[in-house]
């Protein structure tokens, strides 16, 4: 579909006036539709660490990391006192006839052993990690993300409602209107329900990007020509936001990507309208590159 970038805008607005319209509805039908509230993982001031995170993957990661962050702090303070003693004990002043030694084989198989385990100690717990990641449990419902330049599209295939849409930023009042936070805030977000196996299908147009979800222990790059696929279960309604993680262009700071983790009714709800919706966006953008 070829579009000139004036056609692209009005497409673009046009969306955004119906997804406003459509949230509006959503809001005023489903009472779990979350309020500002319940916009989770927004930045705060002074934060340190990762993201809380918000599904068993992502906190299997963050232990992960914490774990790593003890076995880190223990070597490095180990090397450091080493380094230490060695300053201070054996410096020429101190020490004028140093030692010549020069093999000692307890701990030349000390110092190559105890490395070998502490990294195959590391090895496990990784590669488990990883198999959870790569290994897609039968999903529930699967949505295709494309990475254009500067938005994403999201397209629900023909089983779960056979649409798609593209979710551009808002501006800063629009965002501080629905109280959510600029330059995260979208104008359509990604809707799954509540402890679903949501497949993730990646891909890109033009250039390189990366969808990324820290809350849901999610990032997988999106390749123009490449389909690639990742998953999360989200365990608690709410929006939850990532960003763009692949130094795409001029635009890279302004494709944010919004979820809204819905209770099934409403996810069922949201279904129905968003058909509804963009099937008359597709008529529109048709007639916008026909003429
Ligand atoms: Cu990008």
């Amino acid at each position: 579909m070829e579009q000139t970038g004036s056609r692209d805008t009005r497409l673009r607005r046009k969306m955004s006036r119906l997804a406003t319209g459509a949230l509006a509805g959503l809001a005023a039908t489903a009472a779990a539709v979350p309020a500002a509230a319940d916009v989770l993982n927004v930045p705060q001031n002074w934060q340190m660490g990762m993201m809380p995170p918000h599904s068993e993957m992502a906190q299997n990661m963050v232990n992960f990391h914490n774990g790593l962050l003890w076995v880190i702090t223990v070597i490095t303070i180990f090397v450091g006192v080493l380094l230490l003693i060695c300053i201070f004990r054996f410096n020429e002043k101190k020490n004028p006839n140093p030692s010549r030694t020069s093999h000692n084989t307890m701990l030349e198989v000390a110092w190559t052993v105890i490395p070998i385990l502490i990294l195959v100690g590391i090895a496990i717990p990784s590669f488990r990690l990883l198999r959870e990641q790569v290994i897609i449990p039968e999903p529930d419902i699967v949505v295709k993300v494309t990475g254009h330049s500067w938005y994403w599209e999201y397209e629900y295939p023909e089983d779960q409602g056979g649409f798609s849409f593209i979710s551009t930023m808002l501006d800063r009042e629009e965002a501080e209107e629905i109280g959510q936070p600029y330059l995260l805030a979208v104008d359509n977000e990604m809707v799954v329900p509540v402890g679903a196996n949501v497949a993730v299908q990646v891909t890109a147009q033009g250039v390189l990007h990366a969808f990324a979800l820290p809350s849901f222990g999610v990032k997988m790059d999106a390749v123009p020509g490449r389909l690639n696929e990742t998953w999360f279960r989200a365990e608690r309604e709410g929006i939850y936001f990532g960003q763009c993680s692949e130094l795409c262009g001029s635009g890279h700071a302004f494709m944010p990507i919004a979820v809204r983790v819905v209770s099934e009714e409403a996810y069922a709800e949201w279904l129905d309208e968003a058909r509804a919706m963009f099937a008359s966006v597709d008529d529109e953008r048709q007639v916008a590159s026909s003429d």
